[in-house]
């Protein structure tokens, strides 16, 4: 362990996860407003149709349940782009509850809704076309969302709907409801020797609801778990609290660094999407009717025809119901509606996009420098080294250990000469030190979280006792955000970026090792209410400040672990401190699936397992599927052997290297599926069902998926593989394999034989590939590589895909259209490449220098190069029979202009 870890009660960082901190985290049935709903009793929620009110925006009515004579009400908001979004508050709350800032960009373009049908029991709503409509029902309340006449989705199907109302503290001590012996948590919860005070006594809400066909859900993330969702009736509900959690455990439904409350259904007509914006601690039961014991036992003469479902039931501790329906009704559309209300994908800087090479700790400037040096010598590419906690004077963010980085300014000079960058990690803790400007500005500008006394709340993390800034508050992620300036950031160039790490937030000692949920923020919310932002605060606060430093010309690039909805707007998360072990290499998969699916699109898991030391073979392999996925970034913890990619013998570095360069050889391809999800919202990383809906068999496999709507990908997860079974879906579909040109027929599962430097990856008939030709030590020269185009062909001979590009760093992009689409089709023998986008004005000098195209049935007689403006060429071409495969080369195309090949 280093020695200049001098937090007082750090938690034991053993490179052997012991079961210590086992009951560190809560069951569900430790949380008392779980158990309160779980064990309520039954409310009849009616709606009372005739305090309908339609406004521009929604319709109202409001609910009351007559047992407890509480009012709530509901609005019903029907929005542009396929969504619904049902809210829900206190018809007359004694105070504001808390409503979810900051997650939803912008004001959803609202539809006028208009009565269609009104009857005693009932009143149906439509708008727009009248494609869709809502029912509202009287008794027992619950809404229905119709497409055409199909109910696809209803709310509150199971009468689940629970709304604890707000009280008054001093009427409820003297009206009873605040009880002495609180067994119910309702004003005070203790877990161990934790003691939580609910300021406003119990405030949770929770509603149920029930997709109509479908049996199949996804999202939800983080958990270390399949990408299917599990029926929870018997085991834990999926658990949504951000936590610290070292060596989470696999197959687990606790929550972990970061949360996304959005659910994903699909069946093979129809893609919907749960969205439950709420940031407090909150639980998700899921119950397939496809598993009800029942249904099995019923004689196949008897039984009724029950049509599937599934059953999510959501609990949350605070705040208002604001439950968003996303229609879709395909898949892509789901996607563009998800990022229509929480934001797109950041388009990541292209440098962030190659390897990153990560430590805990490189020691010295000597070393860094050493290390990337053997990135040379070793001939394997990379462009960001990054530094932990350790780089700094006393985990003292901002600041530089004096004697082991005492010339930072100079490494990243030294860096910047090969076009190679930085990552420093920034925690959100600040070390008490009264003699560091910075805490005392932040003391005495209010920056700094409080607790339940209005006192300073103060815990301890890395550097002892720590105050936790505010970034709920917009003057404080300013204040924090004007500290990553060039020259109030000592040390830093602009070619230095961000990581923020210990978000959830982490406290050491805390309760779940995170903040009380007491403590209190910005505007006098208390923590319980927001805790799920917390990270994502300051993932805003640090993009928001590298942005400033260039003064709002340079993209910026900031990983953070701990995230919510909307996160994807500010850049990368990864999935923590997973172990090196195959089980871990293998969970990498649904879990970056499922953040994949959940919006979070820059993604990744530690390369190599964070704590203990891989076996070589291990490493190879994650190394591999780590190339496959989108962050891609080697991770290791301070007590593991060094792991640099050439410690390992010769085969071992071969093969890493190997995918490394494979790695960056696709980058354009990344690129332009990076470019696809800033705009569309649709991921690079899909599973198989985005790409085959319609394909039940597809719906289960989380072991392998879909780079963009191309490449399929089947990293290799057990050890000492000789073989592989590959799904390859789609029987009309043919698949190409990248290493070998061999040809499969779809529809099918094959057994592949691999090699420890093989993976298997197809292409997909009817699709083109972009990629770069040659080697390059890192993106910038990437950048200047002539490319190479792949077109597959499918069996109509017709194949089409785009590239993208741009100066891969900056915002011309956006800001001077400074981009290039372009777009490759070919049909009947012909390949054409033509502008994508009116819009795009990018000058480059980049060149397709070959054109190969599987699937050409024969040899061509000839192949003819059409530039307008210049005489038509006939370049060389290669043909190789066994795989029907044609390579035209040297052909020198500039990527701007159009062109066409044809093969006669
Ligand atoms: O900052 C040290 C580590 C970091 O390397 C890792 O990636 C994070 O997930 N950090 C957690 C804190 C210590 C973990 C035991």
């Amino acid at each position: 362990m280093s020695a200049s870890m001098e937090g007082e009660s750090r938690p034991v960082v053993s490179v052997v996860p012991d079961d210590a901190g086992k009951d560190k985290f809560k069951k569900h049935d430790q949380v008392a407003f779980y158990r309160r709903q779980m064990q309520g009793p039954d409310l009849r929620y009616r709606a009372l149709l005739d305090t309908l009110v339609l406004t521009e925006r929604r319709a109202l009515f409001e609910l009351l349940e007559p047992d407890t004579q509480r009012r709530l009400l509901l609005s019903v908001a029907p929005c542009r782009s396929g969504t619904v979004r049902i809210l829900i508050d206190e018809l007359q709350p004694f105070k504001a509850r808390y409503r979810v800032p900051d997650v939803i960009t912008g004001e959803p373009q609202c539809e006028q809704l208009r009565v269609e049908r009104q009857t005693k029991d009932s009143v149906t709503l439509t708008w727009s076309s009248g494609r869709h409509r809502v029912c509202v029902w009287h008794l027992p309340f619950r809404l229905e969302i119709l497409s055409g006449d199909e109910v696809v989705v209803t709310f509150n199907s199971k009468g689940k709907l629970w709304f604890e109302a707000l009280q008054d503290p001093s009427r409820a001590a003297s009206n009873g409801s605040k009880p002495q012996d609180d067994d119910a948590g309702l004003w005070k919860e203790t877990f161990q020797q934790f003691v939580d005070i609910k300021a406003n006594g119990p405030t949770s809400i929770g509603a149920d609801l029930r997709l109509h066909g479908f049996s199949h859900v996804y999202g939800l993330p983080e958990h270390a778990d399949s990408l299917q969702l599990r029926d929870t009736s018997e085991g834990a509900p999926y658990r949504l609290y951000n936590l610290d959690v070292f060596a989470y455990a696999l197959y687990s439904r606790l929550g972990l660094y970061g949360s996304v409350p959005l659910l994903v259904a699909h069946k093979p007509d129809r893609t919907v999407g749960v969205f439950w914006l709420n940031a407090s601690e909150t639980f998700v039961n899921v119950h397939y009717s496809s598993s009800d014991p029942q249904a099995d036992q019923t004689p196949p003469v008897k039984r009724r025809r029950v049509q599937l479902h599934t059953d999510v039931h959501w609990l949350s501790e605070s705040g208002v119901i604001d439950c968003m329906i996303l229609l879709g009704p395909d898949p892509q559309q789901l996607f563009t509606q998800y990022a229509q209300l929480t934001g797109y994908q950041a388009l990541p800087p292209l440098f962030s996009l190659g390897y990153h090479q990560c430590r805990w700790n490189y020691n010295d400037e000597a070393d860094v420098r050493a290390v990337d040096a053997g990135f040379d010598r070793h001939n394997i590419p990379y462009d960001v080294i990054w530094l932990d906690i350790e780089h700094t004077d006393g985990k003292r963010y901002f600041t530089w250990d004096p004697a082991l980085f005492p010339d930072p300014v100079g490494l990243q000079r030294h860096l910047e000469q090969k076009k190679r960058k930085l990552v420093v990690i920034s925690d959100p803790h600040i070390k008490v030190d009264p003699d560091w400007s910075l805490y005392c500005e932040a003391r005495d500008g209010g920056h700094f979280v409080k607790d339940r006394d209005g006192q300073i709340y103060q815990g301890s993390c890395w550097p002892g006792e720590s105050c936790y800034l505010d970034y709920s508050s917009p003057a404080t992620r300013a204040w924090y955000s004007r500290h990553f300036a060039l020259n109030k950031y000592k040390g830093s160039t602009p070619s230095l970026f961000v990581w923020n790490d210990m978000n959830e937030p982490s406290v050491f000692g805390g309760p779940e090792q995170t903040m009380p949920k007491d403590a209190v923020h910005y505007g006098g919310w208390e923590h319980r209410e927001l805790h799920n932002l917390y990270g994502f605060y300051q993932h805003m606060a640090t993009v928001e400040g590298l942005i400033t430093r260039s003064g709002g010309s340079e993209r910026p690039f900031v990983l953070s672990r701990s995230f919510f909805a909307g996160s994807q707007r500010f850049g990368a998360v990864w999935t923590g401190d997973n172990v090196a072990t195959w089980e871990y290499l293998k969970i990498s998969i649904p879990m970056v699936l499922s953040l994949s699916v959940a919006g979070i699109a820059f993604c990744g898991a530690d390369v190599g397992g964070f704590v203990q030391d891989p076996e070589p073979e291990l490493l190879v392999r994650w190394y591999q599927a780590g190339s496959l996925q989108p962050f891609f970034r080697g991770h290791s913890a301070i007590e593991t052997k060094r792991r640099e990619p050439w410690l390992f013998g010769d085969e071992v570095t071969a093969a890493i290297r190997a995918v490394i360069q494979q790695r960056y050889c696709l980058l354009p391809y990344w690129y332009t599926l990076f470019h696809q999800a800033h705009t569309s919202g649709l991921p690079p990383l899909r599973p198989l069902w985005v790409e085959f809906p319609r394909e039940q068999s597809t719906f289960t496999v989380d072991n392998q998926y879909m780079i963009g709507g191309a490449l399929l990908a089947c990293p290799v997860t057990e050890p000492g593989a000789q073989e592989v079974t590959v799904v390859l879906p789609g029987t009309s579909e043919i698949w190409y394999d990248v290493h070998s040109a061999e040809t499969y027929k779809g529809g099918k599962t094959l057994t592949l034989p691999v090699t420890l430097d093989t993976v298997p990856v197809f292409q997909r008939g009817g699709s083109v590939v972009p990629r770069a030709t040659g080697s390059a030590s890192c993106t910038a020269e990437l950048q200047q590589l002539p490319l190479s185009i792949t077109v597959a062909l499918n069996s109509d001979g017709g194949a089409a895909g785009e590239l993208y590009l741009d100066d891969g760093h900056s915002f011309s992009y956006r800001d001077r259209k400074a981009f290039c689409l372009r777009r490759f089709s070919m049909l009947s023998g012909r390949l054409l490449s033509r502008n994508a986008s009116e819009e795009g004005d990018f000058e480059c000098d980049g060149v397709i220098q070959s054109v190969t195209i599987l699937g050409v049935k024969s040899k061509p007689s000839t192949v003819t190069v059409r530039v307008s403006g210049t005489k038509d060429a006939s370049p060389a071409f290669q043909y190789t029979e066994a795989h029907h495969m044609l390579t035209v080369i040297n052909l020198n195309l500039r990527v701007t202009m159009d062109w066409e090949i044809e093969i006669c």
